[in-house]
């Protein structure tokens, strides 16, 4: 087949010089489509005798077979070199260096959240949340505060109004409600730690109506003022990451523990500048105690069998001492200038490992 010889060698060399994967499509369409040289060819073995059409066909798969293995091959050539000149046009030097710094910063008060968690996560704490809307049995109630206390008074509490069904929702006075949740679902043992917004009719130099607090709870059956201590000294020394920071407790009055205590570190004060740790001074950070049996009794514990510690404190009042912020309204002034002194930059995230912070 004089024929084949020509088509197969014309084909081979159409393979050869298509430059492109389009013009190798079109070889293979001339060669093997439909209405391809090759494919015409095939079309004549049906008007040939037995052993004519036994050579014929043997020798058109053999070439039909050398025109693909061609084509194959010349397509990953191709392909190959197309993916290496857009790796080449693509390429990152990831050893260069990165951006300018972000402009953006975190709020110290979300730095002081996650610094008081992190440390309490870390003493196997977990972390609590709940809403800031709240009603008189969460917020006051359960915490065994009584119905003429004077936290309930309308001039200290932002109420909503009277719902049709009887009772009022109220903002939050304090995180604990989170804790009388965490009570009326979960079974002792219970470990938590609760940050969050909290709402007081309040607004002086020192007050703002709304402010945070992160507040903690344990109950089991052995926990006793002894841990409470040294849970909170541990607390103390790594927020303030000094060793040596004095702590006292003092005995104190609230409704929801028995017995109470406030819990203040040493200060020095030199040149109007003060500075936490061994020194004449002392200042309050934290409130604390062993939880009331009532209060217990109200989230269906047995305050026989069960008992632990909770404490408090203001989230704006520890950031002020820790950071040296002088004026707790500026907190909530979004004052960029501001936020550029004594906010921090975004993924400098505080871990213990690392130091709280640099
Ligand atoms: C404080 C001080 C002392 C407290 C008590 C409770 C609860 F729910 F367990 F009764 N939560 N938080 C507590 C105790 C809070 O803040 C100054």
């Amino acid at each position: 087949m004089q024929d084949l010889d020509q088509l197969r060698a014309q084909a081979l060399a159409d393979v050869a010089a298509a430059a492109s994967l389009d013009q190798l499509e079109a070889v293979r369409v001339a060669a093997l489509g439909k209405k391809g040289t090759i494919t015409g060819l095939m079309k004549t073995l049906g008007s040939m005798g037995p052993d004519e059409r036994k050579a014929a066909g043997a020798a058109l798969n053999a070439a039909r077979d050398e025109i693909a293995c061609a084509l194959d091959a010349a397509k990953a050539v191709m392909e190959s070199k197309a993916l290496d000149a857009r790796l080449a046009r693509e390429r990152i030097d990831v050893t260069l260096p990165g951006r300018p710094e972000t402009q953006g910063r975190i709020h110290p008060i979300s730095q002081t959240i996650e610094e008081i968690t992190a440390i309490f996560a870390q003493m196997g704490f977990m972390v609590a949340e709940g809403p800031d809307i709240e009603d008189d049995f969460h917020n006051f109630t359960a915490l065994n505060i009584p119905p003429e206390h004077p936290a309930r008074q309308m001039h200290d509490t932002f109420y909503f109004g009277e719902r049709p069904e009887g009772g009022r929702h109220l903002l939050r006075t304090h995180t604990s409600p989170v804790q009388i949740r965490t009570m009326l679902s979960d079974k002792p043992p219970i470990r938590v730690i609760v940050p969050g917004r909290t709402y007081r009719c309040d607004s002086d130099m020192t007050h703002t109506p709304m402010f945070h607090q992160v507040e903690g709870l344990i109950i089991d059956e052995t926990t006793h003022m002894g841990h409470l201590k040294g849970c909170l000294i541990e607390f103390v020394r790594a927020f303030f990451e000094v060793d040596d920071v004095p702590v006292r407790f003092r005995p104190s009055f609230f409704p929801f523990t028995e017995p109470s205590a406030e819990v203040d570190i040493g200060c020095s004060r030199e040149g109007g500048e003060l500075k936490i740790g061994p020194g004449a001074g002392w200042l309050e950070i934290l409130g604390c105690g062993m939880v009331h049996p009532n209060v217990l009794r109200n989230c269906g514990i047995d305050p026989d069998r069960y008992q632990g510690f909770a404490f408090g404190m203001g989230v704006e009042r520890v950031a002020m001492l820790k950071y040296g912020i002088p004026d707790l309204r500026t907190f909530f002034d979004s004052d960029l200038r501001w936020l550029k002194h004594y906010g921090f930059v975004p993924l400098d995230v505080p871990t213990l490992s690392g130091g709280l912070t640099r």
